[in-house]
């Protein structure tokens, strides 16, 4: 397995729209393999082809807190086919935005439809961290960053600061 370089904003590549995937072949589900690695090494619990430059309908999520009980969920082509009227307030992060958080108000409860690793379709229902994560990730295949759901004042704040942060990284 590889672990793939995570692209950071401001990239036009994260405001481009995926594509779906025909089939869950061999190559995207090495793609799914890659894309957990690279999830789980920088640490994270999801992550959206869009963020390592592939621009196909695929994300990966694991909300599980303990190391040797990895409970990952590999998704091409998901959509969510209901939301629930109830919200719940979560704080968020991006790997594409590193040390960036926000407090993003969300549907609390969803249901999604999706083809997993073995090419099989799932239906199924997400509540909590897990529902949030998966919206953040469908999210970020339509081009769109949680920072869009801001006012336009915190999100230029945020990316002023990304801004300081990749030159003083370039520094060092
Ligand atoms: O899409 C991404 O960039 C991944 C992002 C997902 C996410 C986090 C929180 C709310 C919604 C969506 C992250 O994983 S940011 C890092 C993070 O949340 C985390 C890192 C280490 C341990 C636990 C969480
Ligand atoms: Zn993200």
């Amino acid at each position: 397995m590889t672990v793939l370089p995570i692209i950071i904003a401001p990239d036009p590549m994260l405001r481009k729209k995926a594509t779906p995937v025909r089939t869950v072949d061999s190559e995207i589900s090495q793609l799914m393999k890659d894309m957990l690695e690279t999830m789980y090494r920088a640490p994270g619990i999801g992550l959206a082809a869009t963020q390592v430059g592939v621009l196909k309908r695929v994300v990966v999520v694991d909300i599980s807190k303990k190391e040797q009980l990895n409970e990952p969920i590999c998704m091409a082509n998901p959509e969510i086919v209901w939301s629930s009227k109830e919200e719940v307030t979560c704080e968020e992060g991006c790997l594409s935005l590193p040390e960036q958080y926000s407090e993003i108000t969300r549907p609390d409860r969803i249901k999604l439809r999706y083809i997993n690793e073995n090419n099989e379709k799932v239906d199924r229902e997400a509540s909590g961290l897990l529902a949030t994560c998966i919206q953040h990730e469908l999210d970020h295949l339509q081009g769109i960053l949680f920072i869009d759901h801001l006012s336009s004042l915190k999100r230029n704040i945020i990316l002023r600061r990304l801004k300081k942060l990749k030159k003083l990284n370039a520094k060092s």
